[in-house]
Formats: structure tokens, C-alpha cells, sequence
């Protein structure tokens, strides 16, 4: 018994450094998804998810939507952040109070104290959809860190460098996972790689993403 402990695989590291200060808090988010699960449908019930056109034409694979007093839109115009839908004319939903709480205790875990957001992306993901490789940097101020959750199917997030043709480093983003990135590897590029259709037992066959910034 004693002798094959020693050989069953290690409990996963809880923490896992991508960069000076950016790194991964695995199944962080996992105590609170019994509260994240009916706060997602009440935000997408008031802004559904749509396929946004970027300004070079092509139509994003991934779906997306916005809680919060800012989100992030695209079109034919460029990419930025606004008070209200422009699907619905109305203001985004309100940021559920259990997704506020998540991204302020995850960054504080990080090392980042008092994050308050007042943007948060929920993009959706079924098999096949993949993010290209991007910065994101449409928010004012780079001091903030971001904080990301996933839930549902798993994806092979590709972790760059300051520049686009830096070489990428694959971690895999599972159910419960989140990430926190700020300071110097705030700018960083990076993207998902496409889905693999291995459905998940709680959300199916698909992917959701929460991405909280610091955007106004
Ligand atoms: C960036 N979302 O919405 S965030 C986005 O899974 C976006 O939907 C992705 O990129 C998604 O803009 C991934 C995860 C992440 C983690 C660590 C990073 C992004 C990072 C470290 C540095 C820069
Ligand atoms: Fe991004």
C-alpha cells in the first residue's frame, strides 16, 4: 500500500507560472460554479451571444457577449469598449456579483490586491472555434492585471511574447482553471488553439471564458 502511493500521479500543482507575473490557479474557480452557472444565463438572456465582425471583414468564431459597465465590441470600424450593446441599445447586463468576487479573490491570490473590474467578456467556444493570436490592449490603463476563467470543455491556450512572431508555449486551460496576467506580461500575444470536440460533462459541448479587465 505505502510502496504504491509512491508511484499514483501527483495531486495537480494548484499554481502554475507562465511569466514573471503571470501564472495559472488550477480549479480556482471551481467552488464557485454552482453560482456562475445560472448568472450566465441571466447575462445572456439580456445580451446574447453573437459572432462579431472584426475590421478586417472576417466573422469571429468564437461567440461573445459582455456583463458589466463596459464591454468589448468589433465591427467593420475597429475594435473598442462601450457602455451600451449595439445588438440591444441597452446597457450591458450587470456584472453577477459571484463573477466579481471570483476575479477580485483570483488576482488577489495572484498577488494583485484590489482588483475592481468593470468589464468582463464571456466568450463561448463550441468544437472547432479557435482565438488567433492577439494583444490585448483596448483597455486605458495596462496596470491592471486580467483575469481569466474557463468552464466547460478544455482548450490548448498558446502563450506568446511581446511580439507576434515570438515563439508560443501550449497550456492546457481546463474546467475550473484561472488565469491572472498583468505587469510585465500584460501585452503578451496569445490565442486558442481550435477545440477539440470532447464534450464536458457539465456544460456539453461547449467552452466559456470569462475575461475581466480594468477597461474605463
Ligand atoms: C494573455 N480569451 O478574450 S484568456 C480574450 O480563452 C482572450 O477565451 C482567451 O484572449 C479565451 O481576449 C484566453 C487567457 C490568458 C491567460 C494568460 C495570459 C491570456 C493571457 C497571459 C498573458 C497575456
Ligand atoms: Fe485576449
Amino acid at each position: 500500500m505505502e510502496t504504491l502511493e509512491l508511484f499514483e500521479a501527483p495531486a495537480q500543482d494548484p499554481c502554475q507560472r507562465l511569466g514573471p507575473s503571470a501564472l495559472v490557479l488550477r480549479g480556482f474557480a471551481l467552488p464557485y460554479v454552482p453560482e456562475l452557472m445560472p448568472a450566465i444565463e441571466i447575462v445572456e438572456a439580456a445580451s446574447p451571444f453573437r459572432h462579431m465582425v472584426t475590421p478586417g471583414g472576417f466573422t469571429m468564431s468564437v461567440a461573445l457577449t459582455n456583463c458589466g459597465a463596459l464591454g468589448w465590441t468589433s465591427d467593420r470600424r475597429g475594435y473598442r469598449y462601450a457602455s451600451i450593446d449595439p445588438d440591444t441599445g441597452r446597457p450591458w447586463p450587470v456584472m453577477p456579483e459571484a463573477f466579481s468576487r471570483l476575479a477580485s479573490q483570483a488576482a488577489k491570490a495572484a498577488g494583485f490586491e484590489h482588483f475592481e473590474p468593470d468589464a468582463c467578456l464571456v466568450n463561448r467556444y463550441t468544437p472547432g472555434t479557435r482565438l488567433s493570436l492577439h494583444q490585448d490592449k483596448n483597455e486605458r490603463d495596462y496596470d491592471a492585471p486580467i483575469v481569466s476563467v474557463s468552464l466547460g470543455m478544455s482548450a490548448t491556450f498558446l502563450f506568446g511574447g511581446q511580439a507576434r512572431t515570438d515563439s508560443t508555449v501550449k497550456v492546457p486551460l481546463r474546467h475550473g482553471d484561472v488565469a491572472v496576467w498583468g505587469g510585465v506580461d500584460r501585452l503578451r500575444y496569445h490565442g486558442v488553439m481550435p477545440l477539440k470536440d470532447e464534450p464536458h460533462a457539465l456544460l456539453g459541448r461547449q467552452r466559456i471564458n470569462f475575461t475581466f479587465r480594468k477597461a474605463g
